[in-house]
């Protein structure tokens, strides 16, 4: 029977940290803040962004989402970009992505400033990642969420077989550079695989730590799982579901039934790697702020 890994008892512990933080800035004369731009009306991405709100509020950071019609075109996206890159009032910038398919993704990633990529998309930022990087380098939000509710639950990757399922550029790619990287919340042996690997299920049971991030509701069954792995379950699919109080819930990349009694933690949907991305974010908003006023005062 595994133990649950409580990702927004462990985020709602790092929105304190964040918060005594930005009260330091506050004094200073510092107001943080974040902007968020949302392209069109995807509901899973507005609730996400509505929980930005909401934690920027609890954290003492001040946030502002610009919402964009779904129709709006790539050169109208740069043109906010370049307005909110130059406010000075400004610390860290986002665009919530996906984004509709008429805009051109990777020129809005590349258009925001990498002093302000507090989610870490740009390729500079992804460079100095891969380069190994230093105390006031961001962090990809999602990677190093994982990372922290690991080293809070007790289950430091270090010495541990990881292997993650997904090689996205926002979550697997970047995952798998934090943990084969040097240092305590490091030192793991990781295997990445993902949906077009063969015989999937011999790898998934090499893991120690095994990390859902394909995007497939539910994929991990419970025969793909060692007993007594750490299974942390990056998934949030949002399905209908007509007999819930809600009308729709969500489901991770993992069969929670079928593994939760063969894992010896195992993290929620919701409830677990969500609310971690977001402590991230202020985080990164925070190390925006600080490379900010270090930049000033030089
Ligand atoms: N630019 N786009 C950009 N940055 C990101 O870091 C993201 N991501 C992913 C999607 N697009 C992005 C997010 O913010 C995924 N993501 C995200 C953020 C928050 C939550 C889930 C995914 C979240 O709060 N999840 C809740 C469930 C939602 C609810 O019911 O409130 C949870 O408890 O898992």
């Amino acid at each position: 029977m595994a133990q649950l890994i409580d990702g927004k008892a462990i985020a709602a512990a790092i929105r304190t940290e964040t918060a005594a933080e930005s009260a330091a800035f506050r004094s200073a004369g510092v107001t943080p803040k974040l902007a968020v731009i949302l392209v069109g009306d995807d509901p899973a991405s507005g609730q996400y962004v509505r929980n930005k709100e909401k934690a920027c509020a609890e954290a003492g950071i001040v946030s502002e989402t610009i919402r964009l019609p779904g129709s709006s075109d790539t050169a109208a996206l740069l043109d906010r970009i370049r307005l909110l890159n130059e406010d000075p009032a400004v610390h860290g910038l986002l665009v919530q992505v996906p984004l509709p398919k008429q805009i051109d993704e990777a020129a809005v990633l590349l258009a925001v400033s990498p002093e302000k990529d507090v989610d870490c998309f740009h390729p500079l930022n992804v460079g100095r990642l891969i380069a190994g990087f230093d105390a006031d380098s961001f962090v990809p939000c999602t990677p190093a969420g994982i990372v922290e509710m690991l080293m809070r639950s007790g289950n430091p990757p270090a010495g541990k077989r990881v292997v993650i399922v997904g090689r996205s550029a926002i979550v697997g790619k970047p995952l798998a550079l934090l943990l084969m990287g040097k240092g305590p919340s490091a030192d793991a042996t990781v295997t990445v695989c993902h949906t077009r690997t063969p015989d999937l299920a011999v790898f998934t049971r090499t893991a120690d730590i095994l990390v859902a991030a394909a995007g497939r509701p539910e994929m991990i069954r419970g025969d793909m799982v060692r007993s007594g792995a750490v299974v942390i379950d990056v998934g949030t699919n949002r399905v209908p579901d007509p007999t819930g109080a809600k009308p729709y819930r969500w489901v991770g990349d993992v069969c929670f039934d079928e593994v939760f009694p063969k894992a010896s933690h195992i993290s929620p949907v919701p409830g677990g790697v969500g609310p971690m991305t977001i402590a991230m974010l202020l985080r990164n908003t925070l190390t925006a702020c600080r490379r900010h006023e270090r930049s000033r005062s030089t």
